[in-house]
């Protein structure tokens, strides 16, 4: 048998790129082995790497050490091995410490282990496809923690992805206001103990800073990014990133920051031999925000960065599919292959949602064109790992990835004891619902068809669906999930993480199977049954209101949703068909019309940020990146006829509005009428005394661009 990549009998991820076997088995019954030949290379954490996977003793079987020197180029990187394993021997292969480690994680993976050593008969030639493979800790909202972040380097290892650039939004002395200073002790120690476990793992620990929202461009301001370097070095770190991302004003030219970057190489990359190449993330990281003028932002950094610097790219988009002709764009203007950093699964954006499903839209014909490839995840550490497991296959042997095949394998992974229904768990929670990005996933995929079937019979009154017996057993099997999940899971950090989801897929199953019946007995004509189903569902509506309610209460987005793209909307649908139905005999709620609570802009890249309806509040979802109004751009917020504006609370990252921006007010959208709040600052509250309000907006009135995060835009209605 030879397989390229995939191998059916021997279970190897990522997928190594060549693997021949036969169906024999080498067996070592003496249990013991010996090293031979060239082994002085070899560092001291793959020696007790070694020792733990099999008995070394002075004598017994060999295990042949070499290191590749000549070869096919392929061999010649690092992380490339050769493991060959026969009846007499084990022989290993490698460029680099790196390459040793990762042919002890595939003979770790395949060995087995009964009374005897055994190991299948196997030549294995594997090498990564990109050279830097990982993650970057890049989100906004509460930074992993130490204990988070040692699972992820040790997960790292055993996946063979080799980098995790350290950079959270909201760690103080990554950004303002404490770049410039060093960390507090016990942060320092942490970090110290970090790059230990980084390199037990031969992961790189690249330590990132972000000072872009306040640099001022002088000796002092390029002193204190060197220092602080120097005091990361001094705790280990011998590899480094400059992020220029969501930030506005002087901060963001790129001579300047070409500069600094040019005088960090000269003055702390080359005078010290173990730092690797420097990585900068640059203001516009992507093709939708950049100039696309000749001679603009991009062009000058691809002229005048040190060619040896990386430059990062999140794609076409923010958060976006990545492709072979998006990254070729990009790297003839930056001269150099890009360096993907890739918004998924982070969910910064839609922090009710987890994002579980597979990690799709990244082009398997694109290795050429980056040099490297790190994801972005979510806050919640242990649930990103489905997703970095994808990545990991991806980046390492990328032709033969297979998105779906990958994150089966991720569960596995993840929850051997329960992967079927940790699978229907990550199957419905894997879309990030509506968001500013218009980013989207597929959620529901399998049992899709069903629901299309059972709806396309009820428009047309048939009851009984023959897809009703397979959504019945869908939604019974999700109800049980949870149960199995958190009994048979082994990882309680992961448990503890998705626990309100795990309760609120529960109530789904529930609320599922309630409203299958409560149609089914309206089809029957028993109106009576259907009306106790319709009231039982309500009351199941109500605990997952409370589920939404009382977890994950972050001022970004609220709550806990799961099976938002199909599932819940099916529920829904039916709960509002059988109570339309009812109407005459009972009395049914009313479904809460949500459509009339709208953005307001006219400003392109606003349009699809989402407005959040409760019920007397409506706000706009608080954005993350910077936002820039031209003269005469408006955002706003419309609220339906039976609704009046009564206040106005907003908050932008301004230091002063005056000149900048005012607040207009609307009966009916055409005609405006300016609001006078009590102070003109940046953050505040306007009460609306005029009658009738149903439009409000904040409006740039000055003739030059506002830049500004929105913080907070909300209005409460009466
Ligand atoms: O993507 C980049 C380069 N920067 C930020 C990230 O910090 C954030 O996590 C993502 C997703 O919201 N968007 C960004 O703009």
């Amino acid at each position: 048998f030879i397989g390229f990549g995939v191998c059916a009998q021997l279970s190897i991820y990522p997928a190594a790129q060549h693997v021949e076997t036969t169906n024999s088995i080498a067996s070592f019954a003496h249990k013991s082995f010996t090293l031979k030949g060239e082994t002085t290379w070899i560092d001291a954490d793959n020696k007790l790497f070694l020792k733990k996977l099999l008995p070394l003793k002075n004598r017994g079987v060999a295990i042949d050490v070499k290191k590749i020197v000549t070869g096919e180029k392929k061999l010649l990187q690092s992380g490339a091995y050769k493991l060959i394993v026969s009846n007499k021997k084990i022989s290993i292969a490698a460029y680099d410490n790196a390459g040793f480690f990762y042919a002890l994680q595939t003979l770790s993976q395949i060995i087995r282990r009964n009374n005897n050593i055994s190991i299948p008969v196997c030549t294995i030639i594997d090498f990564p496809n990109v050279q830097l493979r990982g993650t970057v800790e890049g989100f906004y909202g509460t930074p992993w923690s130490f204990k988070d972040r040692i699972s992820q380097l040790n997960f790292y290892g055993k996946i063979k992805l080799n980098t995790y650039i350290y950079g959270p939004k909201d760690d103080p002395y990554h950004s303002t206001p404490h770049w410039r200073d060093p960390y507090p002790a016990d942060k320092a120690r942490q970090i110290e103990t970090l790059v230990k476990v980084a390199n037990e793992n031969k992961v790189h620990f690249v330590w990132a800073i972000h000072p872009g929202k306040d640099i001022q461009w002088n000796k002092a301001d390029s002193m204190a990014v060197l220092n602080k370097f120097e005091s990361m070095y001094q705790l280990g770190v011998r590899a480094f990133a400059v992020f220029f991302d969501d930030i506005s004003g002087i901060g963001t030219k790129a001579e300047k920051q070409a500069d600094l970057l040019n005088f960090l190489q000269e003055n702390f990359v080359d005078k010290k031999p173990d730092v690797l190449p420097l990585i900068m993330c640059p203001t516009e990281y992507n093709k939708a925000w950049s100039n696309q003028k000749p001679g603009t932002y991009l062009d000058i950094l691809g002229e005048r960065l040190n060619p040896a610097i990386h430059i990062m790219w999140t794609g076409n988009t923010v958060v976006s599919d990545i492709t072979a002709e998006g990254l070729q764009w990009v790297n003839q203007r930056i001269k150099r292959p890009a360096l993907v950093w890739w918004n998924f699964p982070v969910s910064d954006y839609v922090r009710n949602h987890l994002l579980m499903g597979p990690a799709y839209g990244i082009d398997t014909t694109a290795s050429a064109w980056m040099s490297g490839f790190v994801s972005n995840p979510m806050e919640r550490a242990e649930a990103s790992k489905v997703a970095i497991f994808g990545v990991a296959q991806y980046s390492w042997n990328m032709h033969d990835y297979n998105p779906e095949r990958s994150w089966q394998q991720a569960c596995a992974f993840l929850m051997p004891n329960a992967t079927k229904a940790f699978e229907l768990f990550c199957a419905n929670n894997a879309d990030p619902g509506k968001n500013g990005h218009n980013y989207r996933r597929a959620e529901s995929v399998q049992i899709k068809p069903a629901i299309d079937k059972y709806l396309s019979d009820l428009s047309k009154k048939d009851y009984h669906s023959d897809s009703t017996e397979i959504l019945k057993s869908y939604f019974s099997e999700i109800s049980k999930a949870p149960v199995e999940i958190r009994s048979k899971a082994k990882n309680k950090a992961l448990i503890k993480e998705i626990d309100p989801w795990l309760t609120q897929f529960h109530l789904l199953g529930l609320a599922g199977t309630e409203a299958l019946q409560m149609v089914g007995y309206y089809g029957k004509g028993a109106h009576k049954d259907a009306w106790e189903s319709y009231l039982k569902l309500e009351k199941i509506f109500a605990k997952m209101d409370s589920v939404d309610k009382n977890n994950n209460q972050n001022p970004y987005q609220k709550g806990v949703k799961t099976g938002s793209l199909i599932l819940m909307p099916f529920i829904n649908n039916l709960y509002a068909l059988i109570g339309d139905e009812l109407s005459g005999e009972y009395a049914t709620r009313k479904v809460f019309d949500s459509a009339t609570n709208t953005l307001l802009t006219n400003m392109s890249l606003l349009k699809e940020q989402p407005v959040n309806v409760e019920e007397n509040k409506v706000a706009i979802r608080p954005k993350l990146e910077i936002i820039a109004l031209q003269p005469k751009q408006y955002i706003g917020l419309a609220v339906g006829k039976k609704r009046a504006i009564k206040e106005l609370n907003y908050q932008f990252s301004l230091n002063n509005i005056v000149g900048k921006i005012i607040f207009q007010s609307s009966i009916d959208g055409k005609a405006w009428d300016v609001i006078h709040p009590n102070l003109l600052k940046s953050e505040g509250k306007l009460f609306i005394s005029q009658k009738d309000i149903h439009f409000v907006r904040a409006i740039n009135i000055s003739e030059n661009i506002v830049e500004m995060q929105l913080q907070r835009f909300e209005v409460r209605t009466e």
